[in-house]
């Protein structure tokens, strides 16, 4: 597993993160429609009990989201998807030793949750959003940038790309600037290549494969594949059927250096990272 070029201490909120090592952050879904958990956490208690059996399992962070990206995914107006993560953010705050992502576009929601305890801010849209830069400097948390181009509703629309891996990368480089400008140190900012997003099988197996290019940028990678299409049309699995496939992919993910992997199986990916942290330290 690659040594880091950064410095490996992240304040996050009141808690920090070690980048020294692979962490699993367990995906929280708030959203009724959401593709794989069909809001069966909806409720509070539920999302906390769900985000307690994660963190049990070893998951270093929770990232709760309340607007799903999927392809088609209905529009959330920023008050509904505040009522939906704001009490979920103060009741995993209150309760558990854990960083809270919030995978979030929208100010208010980045502002308001930055208050009741979130420690990171993970933005699929990194921060484009009219007025998500200006909140997310003024909460002073680190911020997870990812490469994706148009919107969830069209970026599936015939992706193309004449040099994959410089375009993410210069993607990410671009926003990593503007961060910058606006005042977010270098050393808060976590990039990720942004599977599934505006992307087609192709373009995912070969940004996996060469995701290593992207540590040039200077900055941790987070990689998000969990039970993703790229593993369904490989395999032909739907998406209860990718567990497997997901593990596979974890784990080449940490030989490449990923530090954090964002799933939704998190105690067998522990496992698969657990297992190689014990080969990578042996003699
Ligand atoms: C990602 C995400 C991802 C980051 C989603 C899904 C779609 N945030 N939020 N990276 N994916 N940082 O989980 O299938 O890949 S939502």
């Amino acid at each position: 597993m690659t040594s880091t070029l950064y410095p490996t201490r992240l304040p996050c909120g009141n808690r920090v993160l070690d980048l020294a090592r692979t962490h699993i952050m367990g995906i929280l879904n708030i959203t009724p429609d959401s593709f794989s958990d069909g809001g069966r956490f909806a409720q509070r208690d539920a999302a906390l009990r769900h985000a307690e059996v994660m963190v049990s399992a070893g998951a270093t962070l929770i990232d709760v989201g309340g607007e799903s990206t999927r392809p088609g995914a209905r529009f959330v107006s920023p008050v509904e998807e505040l009522e939906r993560v704001a009490p979920v953010v103060e009741a995993l705050s209150r309760e558990l030793d854990v960083i809270i992502s919030v995978d979030t576009s929208t100010p208010a929601v980045i502002r308001e949750t930055a208050r009741l305890g979130a420690g990171l801010i993970n933005d699929v849209r990194s921060l484009r959003r009219e007025g998500a830069l200006e909140a997310a400097v003024a909460t002073g948390l680190p911020v997870c940038l990812m490469h994706m181009r148009g919107e969830p509703t069209d970026m599936q629309d015939d992706p193309r790309y004449d040099d994959l891996v410089g375009e993410v990368s210069a993607f990410l480089q671009g926003r990593m600037g503007e961060c910058v400008t606006a005042g977010i140190a270098r050393e808060k900012i976590i990039l990720d290549p942004g599977f599934g997003f505006a992307k087609t099988l192709d373009h995912n197996l070969s940004l996996f494969k060469h995701m290593g290019a992207l540590h040039a940028l200077g900055r941790p990678l987070l990689v998000g594949v969990s039970r993703k299409s790229m593993i369904g049309k490989v395999l032909d699995r739907p998406v209860g059927g990718r567990l497997y496939g997901g593990l596979a992919l974890a784990a080449m993910a940490t030989i490449q250096g990923a530090r954090i992997l964002r799933v939704h199986d998190v105690a067998e990916t522990v496992d698969v990272v657990r297992m190689l942290a014990a080969v990578e330290s042996a003699k």
